[in-house]
């Protein structure tokens, strides 16, 4: 019995739920509200806990949908001023810190329900009012309509719906494709830029320095990209940059 029970577990590839996920939400929550970003202090975090965890728990971990969050949606709405919103690819710590000494932009992870959910993982099991803490779906090896991956896409699309004016992106130099169209940048964020309030998207194409460039503003990746740009109305800029130099100097 007990071996069932927990082989029964262990039935995803990827990482279990997070320990301690109930906690790291809620604290992670007063700490948004109340220190980083405080007029948001009315927000309920114990509400937006709940609505977290009734959005997966007692569901198929296989088939999350975005209505399965609305009501966790409808408690945080971003508010990301004009010209402050940054996107990343393949470039989270560097775009990050960028962020952290440009005090007033926002990547996604600066908003609260994207500083509430980074690194964390979770899922339920149909039937159970526990998570799972053995394992979860893992997005490619299981299925794509997981919990995370839905949350993800769903966040990435609204604050993607919500930017306006100038709206940056740090993409990696130092790989072979640094716009890739099957990332959540390129599949989901790209085509959901208004162009109705979105005036510019500026590019940065970051190079580690001693590292021979795979891709620049002059690659056909980044040419892919200001090709979807363009057509969808919004102007395009692109800027090669070193680590070292620049806005994106390590300190
Ligand atoms: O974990 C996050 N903070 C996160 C995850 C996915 C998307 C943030 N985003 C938002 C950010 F706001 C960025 O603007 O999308 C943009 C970055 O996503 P990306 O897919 O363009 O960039 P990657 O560096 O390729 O991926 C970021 C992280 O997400 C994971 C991936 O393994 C990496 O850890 N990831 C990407 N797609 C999926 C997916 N469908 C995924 N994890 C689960 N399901």
């Amino acid at each position: 019995r007990m071996w069932r029970h927990s082989s029964e577990h262990m039935k995803w590839n990827g990482t279990g739920s997070t320990a301690h996920f109930q906690e790291i939400v809620l604290e992670r929550c007063y700490n948004y509200t109340q220190l980083v970003q405080p007029e948001l202090r009315d927000r309920d975090c114990q509400k937006i806990r709940e609505a977290f965890r009734n959005a997966f728990i007692s569901k198929d971990p296989c088939s999350a949908t975005e209505e399965d969050y609305h009501p966790l949606m409808k408690l945080v709405n971003p508010t990301v001023p004009c010209d402050k919103t940054v996107f990343w690819s393949k470039t989270k710590e560097l775009a990050h810190q960028y962020t952290k000494v440009q005090r007033e932009l926002f990547t996604l992870e600066d908003t609260l329900l994207g500083y509430i959910a980074d690194d964390l993982n979770w899922c339920g099991d149909t039937g159970s009012y526990e998570m799972n803490y053995q394992s979860c779906p893992h997005w490619k090896k299981d299925c794509s309509n997981n919990f995370v991956s839905v949350f993800w896409d769903l966040v990435s699309k609204r604050f993607a719906e919500n930017a306006c004016g100038v709206v940056q992106v740090v993409l990696n130099g130092s790989i072979s494709n640094a716009f890739d169209r099957k990332s959540t940048f390129g599949r989901v964020e790209v085509h959901n830029l208004n162009p109705m309030k979105v005036h510019t998207l500026q590019a940065w194409v970051i190079h580690d320095l001693g590292k021979f460039p795979s891709d620049s503003c002059s690659g056909s990746s980044i040419n892919d990209l200001k090709w979807i740009i363009m057509q969808r109305n919004i102007k395009f800029t692109c800027q090669d940059n070193y680590r070292d130099c620049g806005p994106f100097a390590d300190g």
